[in-house]
């Protein structure tokens, strides 16, 4: 151990045959050997050996970014541990191509599979659950969260899953704001639906409770699933490219002017110090997410609910399912 410390690198200590140990007393031998980090696992029985993984990830030097090989469209799976996202992967792909079980955690890393779907590639990410606090696994969870978060960060489209036995929770609530900061595409996924007792208006309760829970997200199509009897998965990816297309649709200069020109007229905004808010011009300046420029007299005649009303009248007549829509206010005199 001595030689191991001359070494100047992080060492950890596995301390194996741990299975039988209920609390870890020996561990104190081990720290006063000066080691920081100890583990107790069991190489037979996988016990600790998650955790032991995890204290090496948080050692690792930052990768320089992984060189992705070119995708038409790259779909994130994400939502709370045990929400299906391995089974809707699986039943995508029509194969048992990721872990599934009722242990929530099972996916531990974030991991990438490529199909052909109609002429296209498309890229679909399984990502570990986000973790709720536990005592025994804040490696585990720091590193889901993190996961996810890159996983939508670097996604086109993502499928924000939801479990139909345990509605919205906080963390749905929580990657569902990710997904929308980031302005990426979105689809819900109420998964498990085939567990659930339902009768006509089971739908509709879900969804109004979903619209309500998450109402920055009222663009994104939300589809009732079950992974697990393959019910509506081809309608997930389905609508993921729909909602690709949305998010990369460019609107002609002479078309959105149409549009603004038309809103304002049927209802101005309201008039500020005197002065009448005027568009003079308006242009698409940027895709995924649709963003718009609009070149105005005086910003400050453009209040928020105003804006909610021209980005929806945008909404209505192009049609974005699935994206934010951005507008940007540039004052021009
Ligand atoms: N009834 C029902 N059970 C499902 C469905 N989809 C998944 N399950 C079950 O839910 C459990 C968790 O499934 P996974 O696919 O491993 O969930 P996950 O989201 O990948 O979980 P983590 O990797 O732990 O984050 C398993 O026991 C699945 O069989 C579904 O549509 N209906
Ligand atoms: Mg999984």
């Amino acid at each position: 151990m001595r030689e191991l410390r001359g070494l100047d690198k992080p060492v950890f200590v596995a301390v194996n045959k741990s299975e039988r140990r209920q609390d870890f007393s020996d561990a104190a031998d081990f720290h006063r050997l000066g080691m920081e980090k100890v583990r107790a696992v069991s190489a037979l029985h996988g016990d600790g050996v998650a955790d032991l993984l995890d204290d090496l990830v948080g050692v690792l030097p930052e990768r320089p970014p992984i060189e992705e090989s070119p995708c038409d469209l790259a779909v994130a799976l994400v939502g709370r541990p045990n929400v299906g996202k391995s089974s809707l992967l699986n039943a995508i792909v029509g194969e048992r191509r990721a872990l599934v079980s009722e242990i929530a955690g099972t996916t531990r890393d974030t991991v990438d599979t490529e199909l052909n779907w109609r002429k296209h590639r498309i890229r679909l990410v399984d990502t570990a659950g986000l973790r709720r606090k536990g005592r025994h696994d804040k490696g585990v969870e720091y590193f889901s969260i993190l996961r996810t978060l890159r996983a939508v960060e670097r996604c086109d489209v993502a499928v924000l899953l939801i479990d139909a036995e345990q509605g919205i929770v906080a963390q749905d609530a929580r990657v569902a704001g990710e997904i929308h900061e980031k302005g990426r595409g979105c689809v819900i996924a109420v998964n498990k639906w085939d567990a659930i007792a339902k009768d006509t208006m089971t739908a509709k309760r879900f969804e109004e409770e979903l619209r309500r829970e998450l109402a920055f997200l009222s663009y994104a199509p939300v589809i009732t699933i079950s992974a697990l009897e393959g019910q509506r998965v081809g309608r997930v990816l389905e609508t993921a490219w729909e909602v690709g297309q949305a998010q990369r649709k460019k609107v002609e200069t002479s078309v959105l002017n149409d549009i603004l020109d038309k809103a304002m007229r049927r209802n101005p905004p309201k008039a500020h110090k005197g002065r009448m808010g005027k568009v003079y011009y308006a242009t698409q300046t940027a895709v995924a997410p649709p963003t718009f420029t609009l070149f105005v007299n005086q910003p400050s005649n453009f209040v928020r609910h105003y804006l909610r009303y021209l980005n929806n009248r945008i909404r209505e007549a192009v049609g974005f399912e699935g994206t934010r829509i951005l507008i940007d206010l540039r004052k021009r005199s």
